[in-house]
C-alpha cells in the first residue's frame, strides 16, 4: 500500500475541555502523533498537525452547573490549561483550535445542512424525559431517582454511583429532574439520525478488505462492530449547549457532540489555511491519519468516514493507529477519583524534564494492549536508560574531547574494521527507526534510536580512549571523531522522541538544522570545529522523589470524593442448603458475538463439560469478543433459562463488579476441567 503522497494531514483527538490532560492522554494520543509528525517534518514532508479542544457535550454542562458558572467559563478555563500543557511538552501542533470558534460553528453547521439537504438523515420521533417546570428535555445524567438494584435514592439516569450499575433513565424508580427536582414526564421529541446501516456494505469493503494493514486492535474492533450490524445514530440532542441544528423547527436542539467534534479537524484546518485547506481534505494526494485512543475507534473508523463519504469530495483516513489505555500503578486512570498524573503538576515537580516523561511514555506506550505506568519504572528508565545509556555516552564523548583536544573536533585517521563496522551500523539503525515509525511502532522505533547510544557506549568501552591516550594519541583522535559523529546522528534520530534534549545537544555540538536525510551520514561534524561546554543531559532521580510521588498519589485514595462509589450493603443470611441449590461450574468460552442492535449484550457459546450451550451476558463494552474466546469462566449453570432479545440463555456468567462499574470475569487461577464444580 505504499502510495506516493504529496502531503500529510495528521489529527490528534480533540480533548474534552472539562478537565486538564494527564499522562494517559499523552501516551495514548499526543506523544505518538507528535513523534510521527516530527519525523515527517524532518524528512521534509509537508505535514499539517491538527488539534483543538472539544467544548460541547453534556459533561461540560454538568460541570458548569456544579461549579455555578456557565459552560463557556468551564471550556475557557480548561482550553487554556490544556493548550499550555501541550506547548510545555513540545507537542508541535500546526494549530490548536477549539470547537466554540466561529469558524467551527460555520463549518459544522454547513456540513449538517449539506447532509440534510441531500436527504442523508432519517428524521424520527422518540420519547424522552422532559422537565415541564424548566421546559427542557433531560439528558440521562440530569435525571436522578432510586436505583432499582440497591435502593440508592440518588442514582443517575445513566448509572448508580452507589452500586456501580449502569442504567437507562427509564429504569429509575421515582425519577426526578436534577434541574428543578420536579417529576419529569415522557415527551416526544424529533431527532435526526445518520443511517449507518445503509453504509455497512461499503464500510465492510473499505475497512475489512482495503485496510487489512490497520493495527489488529483497531481492525478487530471495527470488525466486531460491523459483524454485529450497524444501527442509525442520532446526530442531534435536546440541549442548550452546542451548535444549533440548522433546520427550521429545531429550536432547543443542538448537534450531537460526536457529530460536531470530528468536523473540528476540518474547521481547524480552515482556520490555519484559509486558502489551502481543501488541498488537505479533498485531494487523493493527501495522506490522512487520525491518532486517537481506543474508546474513539468507532467514531473515527465508522461514523466520521460515513459523514465524510456522504458529504462527498472528502478523503477518508489512510490509517487510524489507535492505542489502548495506560493505567497508573495498576489501576485505571480516573479523573473523578483523581487517580492520575496531571501534566501541569508533573512539570511543577519535574521542572524541565519534559523529555523524561515523553521517553517513558513512549517506551511504555499501550500500543497493542493496556499498559501500566509506575513511578518505579519511571525512575528506572530515567536512571538506567536516559542517564546510564544516552547521557553517559554523550557526556563521555564531549568531556573527553574537551579534556584531550580543548573541545576541538579531532581529525580521523585510518579506520580499522571495527570503526568501519560501527559507522555502517549507524545507517542500519536509522533504517530501523524509520521502518518502525512508518508502521506506527513507536516503542520499537525508540528502542532502535537508543540502540545508537548503546552502540556508542560499546564502542567507547571496547576502544578505551582514556587508556589509549597514554600510548596512541592518533588513535584517540579517530575514536573520538567517530563517537562525535554518532552523537551528531543522535540529535537527528532522537529528535522526534526527545526534542528538548536533542536541541540542547545540537547546541553543544554547534550543529545547524539537520534533516532526516542527514541521519546515517558519518561526516556531519567537520574536523577542527569547536564544541561548546557541555552540561549533563539527564540527572539521576533519587528514591525520595519517587516516594513523594507515590505518597501523593496514594493520598488521593484516602481523600475519596463524596460521590465515590461504596460497597453495596450486605444481604440477609441464607442457609447452607440455599447455597447448595446453586450449581456453579467452570466452563470455557468457545465463541463470543455481540447481540445485534443492543448496546450491552454478548452472546456466548460455552462448553460446560456437561454440554455446549448459549448464554447471554451484559458485558459488551467491558470485553472484546476476541478476548473472551478460550477464557474459563464461572457459570451459574442451573439458573432457569430465559429468553433475551429472542435468544434463549441457559445460565449466567459470574462477574465481579468494581466500584466504578467495571465488570471483571471471575476465572480460575489455573486451568481446570470444564464442568468442575465451584463450591
Ligand atoms: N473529545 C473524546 C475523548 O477525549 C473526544 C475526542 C473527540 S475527537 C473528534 O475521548
Ligand atoms: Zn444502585
Amino acid at each position: 500500500m505504499s502510495k506516493n503522497y504529496k502531503r500529510h494531514l495528521i489529527t490528534a483527538a480533540l480533548p474534552y475541555a472539562n478537565g486538564p490532560v494527564h499522562i494517559g492522554h499523552l501516551a495514548g494520543v499526543y506523544v505518538p502523533a507528535d513523534i510521527y509528525v516530527r519525523y515527517l517534518r524532518l524528512k521534509g514532508e509537508d505535514a499539517v498537525f491538527i488539534c483543538g479542544s472539544d467544548e460541547h457535550g453534556v459533561p461540560i454542562t454538568i460541570k458548569a452547573r456544579h461549579e455555578k458558572v456557565s459552560p463557556k467559563d468551564i471550556v475557557d478555563k480548561y482550553h487554556t490549561i490544556i493548550k499550555k500543557s501541550f506547548e510545555d511538552f513540545g507537542i508541535s501542533f500546526s494549530i490548536y483550535s477549539r470547537t466554540t470558534s466561529p469558524m467551527h460553528y460555520q463549518t459544522a453547521s454547513d456540513f449538517f445542512k449539506t447532509l440534510y439537504e441531500r436527504g442523508e438523515f432519517n428524521e424520527s420521533t422518540t420519547s424522552q424525559y422532559y422537565d415541564e417546570e424548566v421546559g427542557q428535555f433531560l439528558a440521562d445524567r440530569y435525571i436522578t431517582g432510586t436505583c432499582p438494584r440497591c435502593g440508592n435514592d440518588s442514582a443517575y439516569g445513566d448509572q448508580c454511583e452507589q452500586c456501580g450499575t449502569s442504567l437507562n433513565a427509564t429504569d429509575l424508580i421515582n425519577p426526578r429532574s436534577a434541574l428543578s427536582g420536579s417529576k419529569p414526564v415522557m415527551k416526544e421529541t424529533l431527532h435526526w439520525f445518520l443511517p449507518l446501516d445503509k453504509h455497512e456494505k461499503d464500510l465492510r469493503t473499505w475497512i475489512l478488505e482495503e485496510n487489512k494493514d490497520w493495527k489488529p486492535n483497531v481492525y478487530g474492533q471495527c470488525k466486531s462492530w460491523l459483524d454485529s450490524g450497524l444501527q442509525p445514530r442520532a446526530v442531534s440532542r435536546d440541549l442548550d449547549w452546542g451548535i444549533p441544528v440548522p433546520v427550521k423547527g429545531a429550536k432547543g436542539k443542538v448537534l450531537y457532540v460526536w457529530f460536531d467534534a470530528p468536523i473540528g479537524y476540518i474547521s481547524a484546518t480552515r482556520e490555519l489555511l484559509p486558502e489551502d485547506w481543501e488541498k488537505y481534505w479533498k485531494s487523493e494526494e493527501t495522506k490522512l491519519i487520525h491518532f486517537i485512543g481506543k474508546d474513539n475507534i468507532v467514531f473515527h473508523c465508522i461514523i466520521f468516514p460515513v459523514m465524510l463519504k456522504v458529504h462527498g469530495e472528502y478523503i477518508l483516513p489512510d490509517n487510524v493507529p489507535a492505542n489502548e489505555f495506560l493505567n497508573l500503578e495498576g489501576d485505571k486512570i480516573s479523573t473523578s477519583r483523581n487517580w492520575a498524573v496531571w501534566l501541569h503538576e508533573y512539570l511543577e515537580e519535574f521542572k524541565d524534564k519534559q523529555d523524561v516523561l515523553r521517553y517513558v511514555l513512549c517506551a511504555t506506550m499501550p500500543e497493542t494492549k493496556d499498559n501500566d505506568f509506575t513511578w518505579k519504572d519511571f525512575q528506572a528508565r530515567n536512571n538506567n536508560e536516559l542517564v546510564a545509556i544516552l547521557g553517559n555516552f554523550v557526556n563521555r564523548t564531549l568531556v573527553l574531547t574537551h579534556k584531550y583536544f580543548d573541545g576541538r573536533i579531532p581529525e580521523r585517521g585510518v579506520l580499522n574494521e571495527y570503526d568501519k563496522q560501527t559507522l555502517e551500523d549507524i545507517g542500519k539503525l536509522k533504517q530501523a527507526v524509520e521502518d518502525n515509525l512508518e508502521n506506527f511502532r513507536f516503542r520499537d522505533a525508540l528502542k532502535a534510536g537508543m540502540d545508537l547510544a548503546r552502540l556508542g557506549n560499546k564502542y567507547l568501552a571496547d576502544t578505551e580512549p582514556w587508556k589509549l591516550i597514554k600510548t596512541d594519541q592518533e588513535r584517540v583522535k579517530t575514536v573520538l571523531h567517530i563517537s562525535l559523529q554518532i552523537t551528531a546522528n543522535l540529535t537527528v534520530m532522537l529528535e522526534p522522541f526527545l526534542p528538548f534534549t536533542t536541541a540542547k545537544l545540537a547546541g553543544y555540538l554547534n550543529l545547524g538544522k539537520l534533516g532526516w536525510h542527514d541521519a546515517g551520514n558519518t561526516a556531519l561534524l567537520k574536523s577542527g570545529g569547536i564544541l561548546k561546554e557541555p552540561k549533563l543531559l539527564f540527572e539521576k532521580i533519587e528514591d525520595d522523589i519517587i516516594e513523594k510521588q507515590l505518597q501523593k498519589l496514594h493520598k488521593t485514595r484516602e481523600n475519596k470524593p463524596v460521590s465515590e462509589p461504596v460497597v453495596t450493603p450486605p444481604k440477609s443470611d441464607i442457609s447452607y442448603s440455599d447455597f447448595l441449590k446453586m450449581d456453579i461450574r467452570i466452563a470455557t468460552v468457545l465463541e463470543a458475538l455481540r447481540v445485534p442492535k443492543t448496546d450491552k449484550l454478548m452472546q456466548l457459546r460455552i462448553n460446560t463439560g456437561m454440554d455446549e450451550r448459549t448464554v447471554i451476558s451484559g458485558i459488551t463494552g467491558y470485553f472484546k469478543p476476541e478476548d473472551l474466546v478460550g477464557k474459563q469462566v464461572c457459570l451459574l449453570a442451573n439458573l432457569e433459562p430465559r429468553v433475551i432479545k429472542g435468544i434463549s440463555s441457559h445460565g449466567m456468567i459470574l462477574l465481579a463488579e468494581d466500584a466504578d462499574g467495571r465488570l471483571i470475569l471471575v476465572t480460575p487461577t489455573e486451568r481446570v476441567t470444564n464442568g468442575s464444580e465451584v463450591k
